[in-house]
């Protein structure tokens, strides 16, 4: 499971907090990361207790500890509505609520899940804050069109890496058989205009910048959770 900066800790302290939202008969769609894992293992223990919950999982690896988790699971055209989605990010604008999203390359999903949701919960740790964005934006690409859409970033001012994975060679595939291009653009002052752009790229499947999107964001601290709504 990938993990970042923050604390395991910071990390548990937030998911639980963002946890509390999930009432009985929730259908809550699960985000993928380790931040979520924590909001994921937390709903499980309410599972347990007797809490009746539907999860709409984000990826393969949401999905599958979801259901180790005791979570009954849903696919997203099994539901007619998501009430919560509680999801992780790369980072986020304290300034407007933006996030870069995708380091665990299920943004495609995750961003249709939380757009759908009636509510969506960020979860983060202090680490993932910054005034205004410049994290690397990943891009899922059609495999055949990772150089063509690699230029497009050029053209936008980008530089686009394709991921690899770390412990084998070769690229990262995603839950949908597609590649990944990490693009950095340094500070990101228009999000909105770049995700337009990105979004235009002929063979860019989903980038992950997600604006407007975050009806709140609890970032998990040493000594408690700053929620932001
Ligand atoms: C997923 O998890 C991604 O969209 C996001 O980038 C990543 C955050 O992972 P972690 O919580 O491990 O930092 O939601």
């Amino acid at each position: 499971m990938k993990t970042t900066g923050g604390t395991d800790a910071q990390k548990r302290r937030a998911a639980a907090a963002a946890v509390e939202a999930v009432e009985d008969g929730t259908v809550v769609g699960l985000g993928t990361g380790s931040t979520t894992a924590f909001a994921i293992r937390a709903i499980g223990d309410r599972v347990a207790d007797g809490l009746d919950v539907r999860g709409v999982p984000t990826s393969f690896a949401a999905r599958e500890l979801a259901r180790e988790c005791g979570i009954p699971v849903a696919d997203l055209d099994e539901v007619d509505a998501i009430d919560l989605a509680i999801d992780g990010a790369d980072q986020v604008a304290t300034t407007d609520g933006a996030l870069v999203k995708g380091g665990g390359a299920a943004h495609a999903r995750e961003k249709v899940v939380d757009a759908f949701a009636d509510r969506f919960l960020v979860i983060a740790d202090p680490s993932k804050t910054a005034e205004t964005l410049s994290h690397a934006v990943p891009i899922e690409v059609l495999p055949s069109a990772r150089t063509t859409v690699a230029a497009g970033v050029s053209d936008l001012g980008g530089e686009a890496a394709l991921r690899r994975a770390e412990r084998k060679d070769g690229p990262v595939v995603t839950d949908n058989g597609n590649l990944v291009l990490d693009c950095e653009f340094g500070t990101i002052s228009d999000p909105e205009s770049l995700a337009a752009a990105l979004a235009s790229l002929p063979g860019a499947v989903e980038h992950g910048i997600f604006v407007g999107l975050a009806d709140a964001v609890y970032v998990g601290t040493d000594d408690g959770v700053d929620v932001t709504e």
